[in-house]
């Protein structure tokens, strides 16, 4: 049995990790001790099964053994194929999601449900769509077909890129990164790692560079523009969040995944008075919808709906006995849930036709009848009320902080403090000044998963409170938004931690040091913020005092996240090494060469405060390029 104090500083997950325990049940941190040790080979990235001729490792720690795969394929070429792969998978996901929510507006458009009309217009005239004339729904599906477009189109280059400062374009255009159609990037990625096709690791990056952008300033993109367009732009919010802001006497439904269209729909459903009768009929007092992951990102931000936890909370979240269903469509979704849910009266409920679990209940979400099914799903979970069982515990742990920083609540922001002739409003000056005058070093996002090779939580929050100290802003989305709310840094109260400098630009601008922005494909919100300040400095995203961090990152999309914001320019540091050690040559590539090309680099860096420390380094140094 591990010990759970050394694995997580979050008081829930500990509980929770006691009750599974003493009920006998695994969860990823026992089966992750029962994995040790892990695979070297894969670990480094030198195994390959890309023909059947594999699979071929190349042994590093002996100078026995194989040094190339059967076909000849080196360590440099074996690992930097795996590594554009798991790119490539990242973006897939993303932009899948993206393209199923252009779908979705697609298809909506007739009841005209378009919550953010502002932004669909903005949207449209980016993309040369004439408004005039025309009703909102009629604008609403020709956006949605040209973002449908966008991941097939034949010629021309990705729209979103044209958000990007002029230097970085040029600097794209130059070295032939620029994307074109989302779904080719990624397919080529795969056409030339197959076997014996592209063997020379730069340019298998290079391809990699291709499709990772393809998701950020692309599929991510479309998936956020457009959800704010169907279900609104986020606002500055209050939102409790961790384990315990599920309620004992209530039905308990947890919405976990990603994508808004079937948590909004699910949402809206719980609120429907005659299932609200029949769960009073079944004894609850009511029906409470939490979210877990990105998707509990996505509909606290726009509905205020409790966070839940996040990627390492989702097993516990059954193990308090009192949840009724979790419902899930794609991504991050454990398949042990199924596993442990068996062991409670809590139904699994699988969606997605992209995402069946075995052992789960499958009710298909389709948009177009998207109330009606959530009521069936919602239904389910009422009527599986009474047939809790087993001791019910709750851990008494939960915080609270404001949430729903998107990049037009954030101008909303700034524009208080910009009301004067001399002040232009609708500008990110005040925040240029902020970094100019020195009372705020610079801006750092922290993003990402959990990882059993890093205590959980506390990676996310020990860099964000170095930062903070240090004056620097933090931004952060996904799992790493639940960290950060779960620690208190979204309240006001947070300011306690921050440099003189930061706690005053806080406090005049009424908001915590950490602003969340969001689910994972909300990091596109911050390219565009990046856009905007690089923008009005006139200078390029890799010339800011940025960075980023991925602390506890597991997932592709991560992968895929972290090299598009390289080739964005930003400085990246991993604290999970991705598997790239077995080649020299691509680790040097990603942490060291890439700068010069690209502006922007990965750095490992295991331990949160060396990596804090770093990024402080990187700051003052882009500072004093910067001259300020
Ligand atoms: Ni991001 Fe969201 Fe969490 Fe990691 Fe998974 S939920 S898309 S991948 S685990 S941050
Ligand atoms: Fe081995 Fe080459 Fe086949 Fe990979 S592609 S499995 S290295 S023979």
């Amino acid at each position: 049995m591990i010990n759970c104090e050394l694995f997580t500083c979050d008081a829930a997950t500990k509980k929770l990790y006691d009750k599974a325990k003493k009920e006998r049940i695994d969860t990823v941190w026992d089966r992750a001790l029962a994995m040790q040790p892990q695979c070297g080979f894969g670990e480094m990235g030198l195994c390959c099964t890309n023909c059947s001729m594999g699979p071929c490792r190349i042994v590093k720690v002996s100078d026995d053994g194989p040094k190339a795969g059967i076909c000849g394929a080196t360590e440099d070429t074996i690992v930097s194929r795996n590594f554009a792969r798991a790119v490539a998978a990242g973006s897939a996901a993303h932009s899948d999601h993206g393209r199923d929510i252009a779908l979705a507006l697609y298809h909506a458009t007739g009841k005209s449900s378009v919550k953010d009309e502002e932004k669909l217009f903005k949207i449209a005239g980016e993309w040369g769509i004439k408004v005039e004339g025309k009703d909102a729904s009629r604008i609403a599906r020709e956006v949605a077909e040209k973002a449908l477009s966008e991941f097939g189109k034949i010629f021309g280059k990705l729209l979103f890129l044209k958000r990007a400062p002029h230097k970085r374009q040029n600097l794209w255009d130059e070295l032939g990164v620029a994307p074109e159609a989302i779904d080719r990037e990624i397919v080529e990625v795969l056409h030339s790692t197959h076997m014996g096709c592209d063997a020379d690791y730069r340019n298998i990056i290079r391809q990699a560079i291709r499709a990772a952008l393809s998701d950020g300033w692309g599929g991510s993109m479309i998936g956020t523009e457009l959800s704010d367009v169907l279900f609104g732009t986020p606002a500055p919010r209050k939102v409790e969040a961790n384990l315990g802001v599920l309620k004992k006497e209530c039905v308990n439904i947890v919405v976990h995944g990603h994508e808004p269209t079937l948590s909004e729909a699910i949402v809206m459903a719980a609120k429907d008075s005659e299932l609200l009768e029949l769960a009073k009929k079944q004894g609850a007092e009511g029906i409470n919808v939490v979210g877990m992951c990105c998707t509990g990102n996505e509909i606290a931000m726009r509905h205020g709906i409790p966070m839940a936890g996040d990627f390492f909370q989702q097993e516990l979240a059954i193990v308090t006995g009192a949840v009724e269903a979790m419902i899930v469509d794609v991504q991050c979704i454990m398949p042990s849930l199924a596993t442990v849910a068996k062991c409670y009266h809590t139904k699994l409920i699988t969606t997605s036709p992209k995402a069946k679990v075995p052992g789960a209940i499958h009710i298909e979400f389709d948009e177009q009848k998207g109330l009606d099914i959530a009521k069936r799903i919602v239904k389910e979970a009422v009527m599986n009320f009474k047939n809790r069982k087993g001791e019910i515990y709750i851990p008494d742990v939960k915080s609270e902080g404001e949430i729903g920083y998107s990049f037009e609540a954030i101008i909303k922001i700034l524009d208080r403090v910009t009301n004067s002739f001399a002040h232009p409003s609708g500008t990110v000056k005040p925040l240029v000044d902020a970094i100019k005058s020195g009372v705020l070093r610079g801006a750092v996002a922290i993003v990402g998963c959990n990882n059993h090779k890093q205590p959980h939580n506390s990676c996310h929050v020990t860099l964000a409170k170095e930062l903070l100290r240090r004056d620097i802003l933090v931004v952060t989305t996904g799992c790493g938004a639940h960290s950060c709310i779960k620690a208190g840094l979204m309240s006001k109260d947070a300011r306690k931690y921050c440099g003189k400098g930061l706690a005053t630009v806080c406090e005049l601008l009424d908001i915590p040091p950490v602003l969340h922005l969001g689910s994972c494909v909300d990091i596109s919100r911050i390219l565009v913020l990046l856009s905007e300040v690089a923008n009005y400095m006139g200078v390029d995203i890799s010339d800011l005092p940025v960075a980023a961090a991925a602390p506890e990152w597991m997932s592709e999309k991560a992968q895929s996240i972290g090299l598009y914001a390289v080739a964005s320019g930003i400085y990246v540091v991993l604290g999970v090494s991705p598997a790239v050690t077995g080649s020299e040559n691509v680790t040097n590539y990603l942490t060291k060469d890439l700068e010069s090309v690209l502006g922007g680099r990965f750095e490992i860096e295991k331990d949160p405060v060396k990596a804090a420390e770093k990024i402080a380094v990187h700051i003052e140094n882009k500072r004093k390029q910067l001259g300020i």
